[in-house]
């Protein structure tokens, strides 16, 4: 089983499950070693109590840890992405207590500008699916782009084009991930309208 992470709400609940299952079999075997086997986690204890503290993996098999889950015994607090290997976290994902699911749930995500601090990517979900998403394109502390998702499925783009802190153009999504219909709002008053495209414009 693989630890590979991935954008998609499915194959991040396989991490998950995939994470507890290694997190077992490596406690069973005792691995203490500095760097993890690709597709296997190391366990961090506690020295006093004993309990998990993290587990640390390999996701792209180049040596090094670039993944690490912050665990509260065997339930995630947050993992940690390191995705370009420069020693900074890129991507925190947060998790929740879930009836389901003993290893927990992912509640949200945040996604940073290289090398620091700073967000640029909010991520929300409910019930381990992705719902909204936030995004500062431009890098100026402020969202300028706000995704909405049905099912799981992106139904809903809204950009700030003018730098205003407000959507002035949408786009809406079919089922088969087109884009249906566009509509603007360009005075800012919540009201949009359609855009005709310059084609059929009359
Ligand atoms: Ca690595
Ligand atoms: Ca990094
Ligand atoms: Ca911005």
């Amino acid at each position: 089983m693989s630890l590979t992470w991935s954008r998609h709400p499915n194959r991040r609940r396989l991490l998950l499950i995939g994470g507890c299952l290694l997190f077992v079999a490596a406690a069973c075997g005792g691995a203490r070693e500095a760097t993890p086997d690709a597709g296997t986690a190391i366990p961090v204890y506690d020295p006093d109590t004993g309990l998990l503290q993290e587990l640390r993996s390999d996701r792209d098999g180049d040596g090094t840890v670039d993944t690490v889950a912050r665990m509260d015994g065997t339930r995630i607090v947050h993992i940690e992405i390191d995705s370009d290997n420069d020693g900074q976290v890129d991507r925190r994902e947060y998790y929740g207590p879930s009836d389901d699911r003993p290893e927990g749930i992912i509640e949200r995500a945040e996604e940073f500008v290289g090398g620091t601090s700073r967000i640029r990517r909010w991520e929300f979900y409910e019930e381990g699916v992705l719902v909204r998403v936030e995004e500062d394109t431009t890098l100026d502390g402020q969202v300028d782009k706000w995704e909405a998702y049905e099912g799981g499925r992106l139904a809903m783009v809204e950009l700030d084009l003018t730098g205003g802190g407000r959507p002035t153009r949408r786009l809406v999504y079919g089922a088969d991930g087109s884009v249906v219909r566009v509509e603007a709002d360009p005075d800012g008053d919540g009201h949009f309208e359609p855009v005709v495209p310059s084609g059929d414009a009359q």
